[in-house]
């Protein structure tokens, strides 16, 4: 059965404050249409989670397959509490996809056990375009949001 809602709704009331957070946003050029919706959705619920706009750092990478790289090189450089890993994959006619995914959330779990602190996966697995704007600010919400309110909870969980 498909979602008929929008699931990124939540309660402000129910996010720590990230007043004292530094979190990082690694962002996938890659169908950036949809992964900078992605990214404005996680920016502005960071900010309306009181986190300060020089707290929270941008890395771009080429594709998907670069995200746990570019993860890695956010945390080190910034010292980040969170980092966000930002992507879009949508399905083409080679099984190209099941590679991209499966490394992507593979290499992001490791970051997770690896470094102890929050990498959390912001990314899109699409058969199709349309999946992917209904899930980036579309009629199911925004990933990017939710990626955001994720973040911070595990930060502070993790403080
Ligand atoms: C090559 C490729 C393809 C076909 N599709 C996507 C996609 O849908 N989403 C995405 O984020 N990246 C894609 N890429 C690029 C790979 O992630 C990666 O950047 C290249 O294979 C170079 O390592």
């Amino acid at each position: 059965m498909s979602p008929k809602k929008n699931v990124s709704e939540f309660n402000p009331a129910d996010v720590p404050s990230a007043a004292s957070l530094k979190i990082g946003i690694v962002v996938s050029s890659w169908n950036n249409e949809i992964t900078e919706a992605l990214f404005d959705g996680a920016y502005k619920t960071l900010l309306s989670a009181k986190c300060r706009r020089d707290n929270i750092f941008r890395i771009d990478v080429p594709g998907s397959f670069e995200l746990p790289l570019g993860a890695r090189v956010c945390f080190e450089k910034n010292k980040c509490d969170a980092v966000i890993c930002i992507g879009c994959v949508i399905r083409g006619e080679t099984p190209h996809f099941d590679y991209i995914c499966q490394s992507v959330s593979k290499g992001i779990m490791d970051l997770n056990l690896e470094y102890g602190i929050p990498f959390v996966f912001g990314v899109l697995t699409c058969n199709n375009l349309k999946q992917a704007k209904d899930r980036a600010g579309g009629k199911l919400g925004n990933k990017g949001v939710e990626a955001a309110v994720t973040a911070v909870k595990m930060a502070v969980l993790k403080a």
